[in-house]
């Protein structure tokens, strides 16, 4: 189980049209596929996604620093050693999206050499959850068609709606056309990514108070500290905190703060260890959990799935499970299949997904 060879993949899939949201847009996925090997033989895979607008990565500065530094760090490693991993992570500042693929990574070869999934080993507590569809920026018609679309072919009822336009009552039509289109068939909730100021935000929640949204997230930047924790007490649902509490450290601060009331746990930013412990800190401090997307493919949503089907807090609400349907194609063997609003895990060990060769050759940058 020692781990002996470190592979950063640069690939590029497009979108079949670009998902736009208030810090950015997303016209191709060119994220980068990592795979350990160990000394058995095993090969364990992830991905991570670049999103400079949000951690500064790039596909270019993830596949440098896991080949000039974290990789060489790993190899020698038990795939057993976690702590020991993290310890090494820890002397490199950032890079969350390079060090949550390799975690996930080494957390798949683990399963597979046990012969055991790995949401099992995480907590083993269901076999599905139930998906939630982020709705990019577009008018309030395409917006409709859109969750139209998703819930007549794949039956999903819970839609988070990107916010935090100027002004924002282009945002506050796209709410109320979808609620006045499914009535009270759906769950709707509100991400701003930091756009809106914490005055604007307030307004635009105001003028949606009769909506019955579930969540507001990032609705204005963590940075606008007193602004921000003045919106947060005056909101009627809890505030999610994103991007602005990625690591431990900052979950206290935001929470503590009265900056945010609930956390997204992302798999592409903090892995399987880290989300594990950052879940721990969530639930001890009595604090609900949203299962986040970073705009995953099929690889990025197994792992999210993976990780929220083995808790019960992280399977209470819907998980964004479904942008990989934006994708023009993607690399699995098996491509993954939403039925009635759910998805489900497989039965194969590890993550439970086997990679297409042929399209990882096809979609490859580095060659
Ligand atoms: C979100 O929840 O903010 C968009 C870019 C990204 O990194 O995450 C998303 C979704
Ligand atoms: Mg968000």
């Amino acid at each position: 189980m020692i781990i002996d060879a470190v592979e950063a993949i640069p690939y590029r899939i497009d979108y079949r049209k670009p998902l736009r949201f208030a810090s950015g847009e997303a016209h191709t996925a060119d994220h980068v596929l990592v795979r350990v090997r160990t000394s058995d033989g095993v090969i364990g895979v992830a991905d991570a996604p670049p999103r400079p607008y949000t951690y500064g990565e790039t596909q270019a500065s993830i596949t440098a620093i896991i080949d000039d530094v974290l990789g060489p760090q790993v190899i020698g490693r038990s795939a057993l050693a976690r702590e020991q991993v993290h310890a090494d992570f820890r002397r490199t500042v950032g890079n969350p999206a390079a060090k949550a693929a390799l975690d996930m990574a080494i957390w798949d070869a683990l399963g597979t050499t046990l012969g055991v999934r790995v949401s099992d080993l995480l907590g083993g507590h269901g076999e599905s959850m139930r998906v939630s569809h982020m709705l990019g920026f577009d008018s309030p018609q395409a917006m409709v068609d859109e969750a139209e679309r998703m819930r007549a072919e794949h039956g999903i009822t819970t839609f988070k709606i990107k916010v935090g336009r100027r002004p924002w009552r282009l945002d506050t039509d796209v709410c109320r056309a979808l609620r006045e289109h499914f009535g009270d068939e759906v769950e709707l909730y509100v991400d701003g990514n930091r756009g809106w100021s914490a005055s604007e935000a307030a307004e635009a929640m105001r003028a949606m108070d009769d909506l019955g949204l579930t969540l507001a997230e990032e609705l204005c930047p963590a940075d606008d500290v007193l602004g921000r924790r003045w919106l947060v007490r005056q909101l009627r649902v809890p505030f999610v905190a994103d991007e602005s509490a990625a690591r431990p450290g900052e979950i206290t601060r935001e929470l503590l703060g009265g900056a945010a009331d609930a956390i997204s746990i992302k798999t592409a930013r903090t892995g399987f260890t880290e989300s594990a412990a950052i879940l721990g800190q969530c639930t001890g401090l009595g604090v609900e959990v949203v299962m986040g997307n970073q705009i995953d493919g099929q690889v990025g949503t197994m792992c999210t799935l993976a990780f929220g089907a083995a808790f019960g807090a992280t399977s209470r609400r819907a998980g964004e499970l479904s942008n990989f349907l934006d994708l023009s194609d993607d690399l699995l063997t098996e491509p993954l299949k939403i039925v009635d609003g759910r998805l489900e895990l497989r039965t194969a060990p590890g993550i439970g997904y086997a990679i297409d060769e042929d399209k990882l050759t096809h979609y490859r940058q580095d060659r």
